[in-house]
């Protein structure tokens, strides 16, 4: 069933531990191996630095009850990584119990095909270096914060899991199709700001909304933005802005259908795409129903 066998896993685990390079700082990516994957090395963090973490984690932490969907808030509890800058290595064993996934620390962002590569050999990259305190409310690059915090939680689910290393084998399918932008997309606006429904109303699951201290009252609650029934196509077709509150958000049912409507071969789609212009991000076609913001 899956392309990584765990003793291949184990392996590489192991590999990475008999590394002798380290270090947390920022963008060194001089330590980097072939994958781009770096040590993390606890000793460096400063104690202001584990501070830091605390208050960014205690302000997320309290606005997820009624927003956040709630396999996040059940896996981040069971992460157990409020009191400081969490040890990937011990995350990764629990995680591979839980999903066959691992965690590997990457100096930043890392080349798409190594990406996605590590994606597709459910290895998940995250950052080893964490904002300074000017960045406290805003940062533009993905630091340890917004890829722990935002992202490892939902790995612990196997549905959300499988899907993300599909989405990892179909992103290197697409680089030699010209599919990039598409997939990029199709990440953007799902794994990193997307919203699912609950009998209680809309909840978040997107990485990029959970680990923002604006955008989780925003993407809920604002009357402006679009939220919009995921459709893979349509969201494909529609740009991005990475430097503002979304415009627009996808709402998926559950899991499942976000594995299930990912799962085809996107060959045709790309061809259609290729025929017209980029949609920007605040568009509402003729027809289009975009979902009420919850209540209270
Ligand atoms: N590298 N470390 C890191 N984290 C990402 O989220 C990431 C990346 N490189 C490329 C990339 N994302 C994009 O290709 C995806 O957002 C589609
Ligand atoms: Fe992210």
């Amino acid at each position: 069933m899956n392309s990584t066998s765990d003793i291949e896993q184990a392996e590489f685990l192991q590999t990475l531990a008999s590394k002798s390079t380290g270090g947390t700082l920022r963008g060194d990516y001089a330590q980097a191996d072939a994958h781009y994957v770096v040590q993390q090395d606890m000793a460096t963090y400063t104690p202001a630095q584990h501070a830091l973490w605390r208050r960014l984690y205690q302000r997320q932490a309290k606005l997820l009850p009624g927003r956040a969907c709630d396999v996040f808030i059940e896996n981040l509890v069971a992460l157990d990584a409020a009191d400081g800058i969490p040890e990937f290595a011990r995350t990764s064993k629990a995680l591979f119990t839980a999903t066959g996934w691992v965690l590997v620390a990457v100096p930043g962002l890392v080349p798409d095909h190594i990406f996605f590569e590590h994606l597709a050999q459910k290895r998940f990259p995250v950052t080893v270096w964490l904002r300074e305190e000017h960045e406290f409310d805003y940062i533009v690059e993905p630091d340890v914060f917004h890829d722990f915090f935002g992202h490892v939680p939902l790995l612990f689910n196997p549905v959300f899991a499988a899907h993300l290393q599909a989405y990892g084998k179909g992103a290197l399918k697409a680089m030699p199709l010209g599919g990039l932008d598409y997939l990029a997309r199709l990440y953007w606006y799902t794994i990193e700001f997307g919203l699912i429904r609950s009998a209680q109303g809309l909840r978040i699951y997107g990485a990029g909304i959970l680990s923002s201290a604006g955008e989780i009252e925003y993407s809920l609650h604002s009357p402006v933005p679009n939220r919009l029934r995921l459709d893979v196509e349509r969201v494909m077709g529609t740009s991005f802005k990475i430097d503002a509150y979304q415009e627009s958000y996808f709402v998926i049912d559950d899991f499942e259908q976000l594995f299930h409507d990912t799962e085809p071969d996107f060959t045709p789609l790309y061809a259609r795409l290729k025929l017209r212009q980029p949609m920007p991000a605040n568009t509402l076609l003729a027809g289009e129903m975009t979902l009420p913001p919850n209540a209270e």
